[in-house]
């Protein structure tokens, strides 16, 4: 009898905080041991010199989420997770959305309808309160977070979603009382509509002109205002989807003055610049319309900055994907429409892990074991995963990538999301994964999804492990 189920061997093994050279032994989806010249497994993969990291965690990316007809998302837990697997991600966290006037734990229910039997990886939920009543506050959400939904985001804007900011204070002094991580989205939703209606009423209503409706300055006001709500509960919160300098230098102060105020950044503002929206009013940048907008170019570089220098704690997809053509995407009813009714979103679950380690670890902008912590670890201790999860190390889940650095074009075609586009059409990269392991079983190859749908698990979190913990 083997002593392994499997072993990976001639590992260039990659953590948060090392890297070095070993085999790993894995048995029953485990890590088992790290070492050289490890026994026989009963299958093996020789790494020979390439990097393995833990598999990503994906912390922030939608589903399967419910639209407003004709409006659907183009994933769910089966092509979604699928995209995931091929991309080198193994755990996501998709959320489970309170529309207003549902109870939360309607809302965790119908999410898990959704993802039962379904996924190829494994997941967990946040969830999205949307309704903050007083049921919500004293008794679903504690519940909930009991149960293993430890973290929840909030919205400044968007007329469904949005909460004003006493209703913020309610939610962010639950998260403090029960020990969740609390996730903004923070775009001052007065401004946009102000914004918004005045370029209609002047006749620009291309997509172009969803940044001019959202520019920095809103993204600015309302990072700053959820620091200071947060300062005011005294409860850390986690900024989403940060776009440019001036999000960046309200975190970088309140840093400086000792808060606990996490960032998370995504690709799309490394990558795409608001031009990508288009440089006229022609509907193809309908594709990269999502929220808060890539910014000006300059912006790319602050965002490096801040991915290497520790400002950022996590790099997510914010995966919404909308197919371009058609009528459930960003052609609504089939038609070309103004900027406000494109939905905001654009695909990215399959490809966040490799433009990093390409742009990121290739290029020379950040270190290996940065990227790790970026992708997977931070992740993964945000949100009470770790360290099962987003971990190199003996008892974690075997969830592992063995990187192939090869030069390549990349194509939508190569891709098994269901969207019929990616934002990163024709880029050079030079990294994709060879491998992605999932609880020790292959899903990706190198050439073919290899997944079982339903083998996926749901997984609850337990409290973020970034702080240490409080007394009492
Ligand atoms: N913005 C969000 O806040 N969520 C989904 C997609 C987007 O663009
Ligand atoms: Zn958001
Ligand atoms: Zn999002």
């Amino acid at each position: 009898m083997p002593d392994f189920d499997l072993v990976i061997r001639n590992a260039r093994a990659v953590t948060a905080s090392d890297l070095f050279d070993c085999d790993i032994g894995v048995k029953d989806g485990r890590i088992v041991q790290l070492g050289q010249g490890l026994a026989a497994g009963a299958r093996e993969i020789d790494a020979a010199g390439r990097h393995v990291t833990p598999g990503g965690v994906d912390a922030h990316c939608h589903l399967d989420q419910p639209e407003p007809p004709p409006i659907r998302m183009a994933d769910g837990f089966d092509s979604g997770t699928r995209s995931a697997a091929c991309g080198g991600t193994t755990t996501v966290i998709p959320f489970a959305l309170q529309q207003k006037g549902q109870s939360l734990r309607d809302a965790v229910a119908d999410y898990h309808r959704r993802a039962d039997g379904q996924a190829h990886v494994d997941y967990a939920f946040h969830l999205i309160v949307s309704d903050p009543t007083p049921t919500v506050l004293g008794e679903e959400l504690p519940a909930l977070i009991r149960e293993g939904y430890t973290s929840f985001k909030i919205y400044m804007t968007y007329d469904s979603l949005k909460l004003d900011d006493g209703q913020i204070l309610d939610v962010l002094a639950v998260a403090r009382e029960h020990g969740a991580m609390a996730m903004v989205h923070a775009e001052n939703a007065e401004c946009i509509e102000w914004l918004s209606r005045r370029l209609e009423a002047a006749g620009r209503t291309a997509p172009r002109y969803h940044a001019h409706a959202r520019p920095m300055l809103v993204e600015r006001e309302a990072t700053h205002r959820a620091i200071a709500l947060s300062e005011l509960v005294d409860v850390p919160i986690l900024i989403v989807h940060v776009s440019g300098q001036e999000a960046v230098e309200q975190i970088r102060w309140a840093r400086a003055h000792g808060l606990h105020v996490f960032a998370e950044t995504c690709p799309q503002y490394l990558f795409l610049t608001a031009e990508d929206l288009g440089i006229d009013d022609s509907y193809e940048g309908a594709r990269c319309v999502c929220s808060p907008p890539p910014r000006g170019r300059e912006n790319q570089q602050v965002i490096w900055r801040g991915l290497a220098d520790g400002l950022f704690t996590i790099f997510s997809s914010d995966h919404a994907p909308y197919r371009f053509e058609g009528g459930e995407g960003k052609h609504p009813g089939g038609e070309e429409r103004p900027f406000r009714h494109i939905p905001n979103g654009i695909p990215g679950l399959e490809t966040r892990m490799a433009l990093l380690w390409s742009e990121g670890v290739m290029a020379g902008r950040i270190t290996p074991n940065k990227f790790v912590e970026l992708t997977a670890t931070n992740p993964a201790k945000a949100y009470g995963l770790h360290p099962r999860k987003g971990s190199l190390s003996v008892g974690a889940d075997a969830d592992l990538v063995v990187w192939d650095e090869r030069e390549f074009v990349l194509r939508n075609t190569m891709l098994h999301h269901d969207v019929d586009y990616t934002p990163y059409e024709g880029m050079h990269l030079s990294a994709w994964p060879a491998v992605t392991l999932s609880r020790g079983e292959v899903v990706w190859d190198g050439a073919a999804f290899r997944g079982t749908r339903g083998a996926g698990r749901f997984l609850r979190c337990g409290q973020p492990t970034l702080l240490p913990r409080r007394r009492g």
